[in-house]
């Protein structure tokens, strides 16, 4: 798929801010910190598009992209970020679950893991939760660019078993400085806005 647009559409907190459900839409969960943000600039190359940062908790709304004028791809806050006050980090994660629940455009969720960590009982919860609702999923391993083939060979082992991965889900390793992976999260998002299997 080749992306030849790729604009800021709108800012929102709640459903009321949701801009119109006219386009098949992705979305992006994770930790804070995770990579999101550097993903999303990745998969349209436009560094600037989404804000990113170096200290977490960057994101702080959800925040919608309009691609090609024909699919939307929407980045979340993240979670578990343990400097943000509790009563914020409820906010944020109203704030993703009612998004995530209720978007009836939403074609699929790529779940962002650091390929190095092994994943928290945050991400776990997450993952199980995407499952129940039954929204298509992918995981991707951030930051790959971080691990040697050897170490990341011996950490997808480590990622697979805490998670629990589904036998049919993919973990797709991905690093927004090389571009790995970008190929393959631009099939998958192809195959969702299609309404195909993935
Ligand atoms: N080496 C490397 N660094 C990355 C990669 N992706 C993101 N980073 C760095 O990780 C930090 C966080 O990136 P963001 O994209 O802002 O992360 P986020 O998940 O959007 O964070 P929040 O908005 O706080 O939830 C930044 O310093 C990025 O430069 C990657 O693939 N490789
Ligand atoms: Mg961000």
């Amino acid at each position: 798929m080749k992306i030849v647009s790729a604009e800021f559409l709108t800012s929102a907190v709640n459903p009321g801010g949701y801009p119109p459900g006219n386009l098949p839409e992705v979305a992006f969960v994770g930790r804070s910190n995770v990579g999101k943000s550097s993903l999303i600039n990745r998969l349209v190359n436009r560094k600037g598009l989404a804000r990113t940062s170096k200290t977490p908790g960057r994101t702080q709304l959800i925040n919608f992209f309009t691609i090609n004028d024909k699919f939307l791809l929407v980045d979340l806050p993240g979670y578990g970020f343990a400097k943000v006050p509790e009563e914020v980090r409820a906010k944020w994660g109203k704030m993703i679950e009612g998004y995530l629940k209720n978007r009836e455009t939403l074609k699929g969720v790529f779940l962002l893991l650091d390929c190095r960590h092994t994943p928290t009982s945050q991400d776990k919860q997450m993952y199980q939760w995407l499952l129940h609702y039954g929204v298509p999923t992918v995981v991707a391993a951030t930051k790959i660019d971080k691990l040697s083939n050897n170490q990341w060979a011996k950490q997808q082992g480590v990622i697979k078993k805490t998670l629990p991965l589904s036998p049919e889900h993919r973990l797709i390793p991905f690093s927004s400085e090389t571009g790995r992976g970008r190929d393959e999260l631009l099939g998958v998002i192809k195959n969702w806005i299609h309404n195909t299997d993935s």
